[in-house]
């Protein structure tokens, strides 16, 4: 533990950013109103049941993933530009961050402790510097109890390995009020909690990395044409359809600021 008063919500952004880099995560209070937060629930909710029925959902014991939500519903469209993006996420990893995934995290009574990572332990280089950070929306609220997300305040700062073990004292659950967001150094030391009470808690995780790095949701092949072709501009942007630098252009063209268009014109095979 990092021997500092932990996070906990708050609306000063400079507290944020503080709280960012000495612990490795922040908690945001009031991140999504009311009317916002319920019809991200619904749909989640929604889509959940429907993917349950159709003997499609993710789970693991209770616990449910609904992945690849940007192509569930417009509803999941505004945590991608909320003001939390520029002001934490970019600001730890860099301008012009992409979307990596977005996923619905519903934990029920019963379950096991997720596995232990931090997000960018996939890297195969030692890299000491944030290249990815998480944002977790809380949908409902967050405790210890009901299987607020776990975390090792401080371990950002530690290079520790998928897998490392951790002392069980260590662990500090995330918590907040319905509305909060927990944004989290993708070098921090995670898992899912347990939920010991007979309410559901909901989470939607919007996961970003820089604009160099391959996404964990293939979103030129994930997203279905008619969801990009509603995408306003900024979603666009934010879900890697601009291009950085020399990377992601079409036909060998890209310019920079450019959002490419998956339904636009190819030169394809010409002469014999
Ligand atoms: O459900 C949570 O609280 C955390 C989930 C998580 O860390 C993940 O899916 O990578």
């Amino acid at each position: 533990m990092s021997g500092f008063e932990l996070p906990a919500p708050t609306h000063d952004l400079e507290q944020q950013r503080s709280d960012l880099l000495a612990h490795g995560y922040c908690i945001v209070a009031d991140a999504l109103g009311e009317a916002e937060r319920h019809r991200v629930f619904d749909r989640l909710a929604s889509q959940a049941a429907a993917e349950e029925t159709a003997g499609l959902a993710i789970m693991e014991g209770p616990n449910q993933t609904v992945g690849n939500l940007v192509d569930k519903g417009q509803e999941f469209w505004s945590l991608l530009t909320h003001p939390i993006i520029d002001d934490l996420i970019g600001w730890l990893i860099g301008d012009q961050v992409i979307l990596s995934s977005s996923l619905g995290k519903l934990v029920s009574l019963g379950g096991e402790p997720g596995f232990i990572h931090n997000d960018q332990g996939y890297l195969d280089l030692r890299i000491s510097d944030p290249l990815v950070a998480n944002v977790m929306w809380m949908i409902s609220e967050f405790s210890e109890a009901n299987g607020g997300t776990q975390l090792i305040p401080g371990s950002h700062l530690l290079h520790r390995e998928h897998g490392d073990p951790v002392a069980d004292d260590a662990w500090v659950a995330a918590a907040g009020p319905p509305g909060s967001a927990m944004v989290f150094d993708g070098r921090l030391t995670h898992r899912t909690g347990v939920n010991i009470t007979d309410d559901r808690r909901v989470g939607v995780l919007t996961y970003w990395c820089r604009p160099w790095i391959r996404q964990q949701e293939n979103m030129v092949a994930s997203l279905r044409d008619e969801t990009v072709a509603a995408m306003p501009e900024a979603v666009k942007r934010r879900t890697g359809f601009e291009v950085f630098r020399s990377l992601g252009g079409v036909d060998f063209s890209p310019r920079l600021g450019d959002v490419v268009d998956p339904a636009g014109p190819r030169t394809g095979r010409l002469g014999d």
